[in-house]
């Protein structure tokens, strides 16, 4: 299969063990998938998008600061599988198919200001016809409404791309850096093009393989 493996950039906020996402690349590369992997930015992004608004940049020049921290989660760890990764970070869709091409894993961060590292994952999923895109997210998957400020939160094992927009809805924003699961533009991506979705959490990163089998709860978001 062909698989899109989106990661939180908060995955990469702490010092803690970081070898499960190499070692679930790894298994899945060595059960015949392809494989690309798409890092966000995390706080370190949301960091120096604040240093730029106290500097007053424009938004185009935070975004592109958030691009450049995502891309350096990319560069990290495709230099922690440098056997499996191709060894450049694709700047546009354009080089990710070029680097693609090579049969290795792609890491990617970032591409043009205007969008999330989703809408890069979606793109990504919709240039190589992915079976999947996993979204890796701090969640098990996707809620009625945030688990995190809301202890009554509802699980959704399926949702329809219609219902997780109006989910969204109040809590989507197109500021840098405050963009959320799926930010418009990925979200248009994977209605045109019907891309399966599923949404785990990186507590799960080491069950990668039996959750795109359906062995282990995640949510599945149905395009419509
Ligand atoms: N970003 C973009 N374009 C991209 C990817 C990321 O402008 O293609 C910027 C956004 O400001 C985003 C930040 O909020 O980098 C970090 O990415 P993410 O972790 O929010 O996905």
């Amino acid at each position: 299969m062909k698989l899109v493996i989106k990661v939180t950039g908060k995955f990469f906020d702490d010092q803690g063990d970081k070898t499960p996402l190499s070692s679930a690349i790894r298994s899945l590369v060595q059960e015949g998938h392809r494989v690309a992997l798409v890092t966000g930015g995390g706080t370190t992004a949301r960091k120096y998008i604040s240093l730029g608004r106290s500097l007053n940049l424009n938004e185009a020049s935070l975004d592109l600061l958030g691009i450049w921290v995502a891309r350096l989660n990319a560069f990290l760890m495709a230099l922690s599988m440098p056997d499996l990764a191709y060894s450049r970070i694709p700047e546009s869709l354009e080089q990710f198919l070029e680097y693609w091409g090579h049969g290795k894993v792609v890491v990617v961060g970032g591409f043009q200001p205007g969008q999330s590292t989703a809408a890069v994952s979606a793109l990504v999923a919709e240039a190589i016809s992915a079976d999947y895109l996993v979204m890796v997210t701090t969640v098990e998957g996707v809620f009625d409404s945030d688990p995190k400020k809301n202890p009554n939160a509802k699980f959704l094992p399926r949702v329809t791309t219609t219902e997780l927009k109006s989910i969204l809805e109040n809590t989507q924003s197109v500021k840098a850096g405050t963009y959320e699961l799926l930010d418009p533009m990925a979200m248009k991506i994977v209605e045109r093009s019907r891309i399966k979705v599923i949404v785990t959490s990186v507590d799960k990163i080491g069950k990668l393989t039996r959750i795109i089998k359906g062995e282990e709860t995640a949510s599945i978001v149905e395009p419509v």
